[in-house]
């Protein structure tokens, strides 16, 4: 069960954050309704939110995901692996403290974007991608082992149609994994009953759980009909904002 998340309202320069996609200039106002209707999501699916305020130093700041790695047993400070987003890290620590007096961090030359790290039970697939590197990966997993959870990591760098790991997978209730067909046969997730997402809906693979229901985004009606005869509680999300900046639903809240 998952009981709080930690969220960052997008500020007024967020359409400046980082993108490799050509989808078009997010307009603010959009992006703030729709950031509200992801944090009424979260509390609808029974979490208290703690939202923290635009932070103008950091136009990519709303995408907290990348900035800590966060389970029941203990929180680590990512180092994020984009120069202009360093400092994200910093800045979400005394919001983390809050819950997790003691928190480690990823340490240079590591680097580690929260997106490539994917928890399916007590194992964690860790993206090796252009943002976290082997270094981090290593000192990630060596972290993991210390709080019980095995860890193998998945180089995506070949991949160009994702940024993150997160971005072409989602695990489901600890165990299911949907899948990008790019990553459907990769042997790391042999061992998992996995769900292929159609290539045309690969950005609704970044789903996520919370609790009894499954957070997708809007506009992938064959992922949707197939979660629901699967037996999810669905509740989709507009997400076009986020996508014109690379970012996914799960990018969007630390859950804990
Ligand atoms: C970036 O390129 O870093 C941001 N514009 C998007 C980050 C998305 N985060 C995520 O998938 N976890």
């Amino acid at each position: 069960m998952f009981r709080h998340a930690i969220l960052r309202l997008p500020g007024a320069n967020y359409a400046d954050g980082l993108t490799r996609v050509d989808l078009g200039v997010p307009s603010f106002e959009l992006t703030l309704a729709q950031h509200a209707a992801y944090a009424d999501a979260l509390r609808d699916a029974g979490l208290a939110l703690t939202v923290l305020p635009a932070d103008p130093r950091h136009p990519d700041g709303t995408f907290v995901e990348d900035t800590a790695i966060v389970l029941a047993e203990g929180a680590i400070l990512t180092r994020p692996g984009a120069s202009s987003r360093l400092g994200e890290a910093e800045a979400i620590e005394p919001a983390l403290r809050a819950f997790f007096p003691t928190l480690a961090t990823i340490e240079a030359p590591g680097t580690v974007d929260g997106g490539d790290i994917c928890e399916a039970g007590r194992h964690v697939f860790i993206g090796i991608s252009a943002r976290t590197n082997e270094h981090g990966a290593r000192q990630l997993a060596r972290w993991l082992q210390t709080r019980g959870y095995g860890a193998s990591t998945v180089d995506i760098r070949g991949l160009d149609s994702i940024l993150h790991l997160k971005s072409g997978i989602a695990c489901l209730a600890g165990e299911r994994l949907l899948l990008i067909p790019e990553l459907a046969a990769h042997p790391a997730f042999a061992g998992h009953e996995r769900v292929v997402v159609d290539a045309a809906e690969a950005y609704g693979a970044n789903a996520v759980q919370v609790n009894d229901t499954v957070l997708l985004a809007r506009g992938h009606p064959k992922l949707a009909a197939n979660l629901r005869a699967l037996g999810y509680r669905l509740r989709e999300l507009d997400m076009s904002e986020f996508a014109k900046l690379d970012g996914g639903l799960s990018c969007l809240s630390l859950r804990f």
